[in-house]
């Protein structure tokens, strides 16, 4: 095989609404490239669990308030206090799987009323992500799984206007599923499209950062 020592790992985020089954693709993901015998890593943000993302995690359970350009700044600055650690990661070899990255930073902020370019700026220089998979549904059909939680956001209305700003935010690393199709289906698709994006990595795609 021609995984060499020297080839880097690939970035790989997984986006959408939430209920989208985000969560249940990318571990699914993981064992299918662990099987394969890719070096893998299954990440997600939030991480709630540095000093950052605990301010976040109470800040979604509505046990603390914040202003809304403050909490950007969090979950932005979360994804900051793992950069290097990322970079090594996929230069060492090792694929990451990302469950939500700097698009919902943007997509859940402007739903709120933020200006979008004030709200892409603090995610310029983070690593862009070799492949975006975007888990479509409407809000409508998210909501119907079994309904939402007590978080934040969890709510139809502001769930379609985030809807509306990942729209916006579609670039040439995305690819769009079809979310409401069975869980295989949507699966197959997924393993798919990584394992091109894998191949493109270890011939050499370069790393690079965002906005593409
Ligand atoms: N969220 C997530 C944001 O508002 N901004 C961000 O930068 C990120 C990464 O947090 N409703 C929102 C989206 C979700 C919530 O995510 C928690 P999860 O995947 O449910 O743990």
């Amino acid at each position: 095989n021609n995984l060499s020592s020297d080839s880097r790992g690939a970035l790989i985020v997984l986006e959408g609404l939430d209920r989208c089954g985000k969560t249940t693709q990318s571990s699914r993901l993981l064992s299918y490239l662990e099987e394969l015998g890719h070096t893998v890593e299954s990440w997600r943000f939030p991480d709630r669990t540095t000093n950052v993302g605990q301010m976040i995690s109470s800040y979604l359970a509505n046990k603390s308030h914040l202003d809304d350009h403050t909490i950007h700044l969090l979950f932005s600055a979360n994804r900051w206090e793992k950069r290097s650690l990322m970079e090594s990661k996929l230069k060492s070899g090792t694929t990451l799987i990302i469950d939500r990255y700097s698009y919902s930073g943007v997509a859940f902020s402007s739903a709120k009323g933020l200006n979008m370019e004030w709200c892409k700026a603090p995610e310029i220089g983070l690593l862009a992500p070799d492949l975006v998979l975007y888990l479509d549904i409407s809000p409508e059909n998210a909501a119907e799984r079994g309904g939402y939680g007590e978080e934040r956001y969890e709510k139809l209305e502001f769930q379609k206007k985030v809807a509306q700003s990942y729209k916006t935010l579609r670039d040439a690393s995305w690819k769009i599923i079809d979310a409401t199709l069975p869980i295989e289906d949507v699966e197959k698709q997924v393993r798919e499209t990584v394992l091109n994006c894998v191949e493109a990595c270890v011939k050499g795609k370069p790393l690079s950062e965002l906005w593409l």
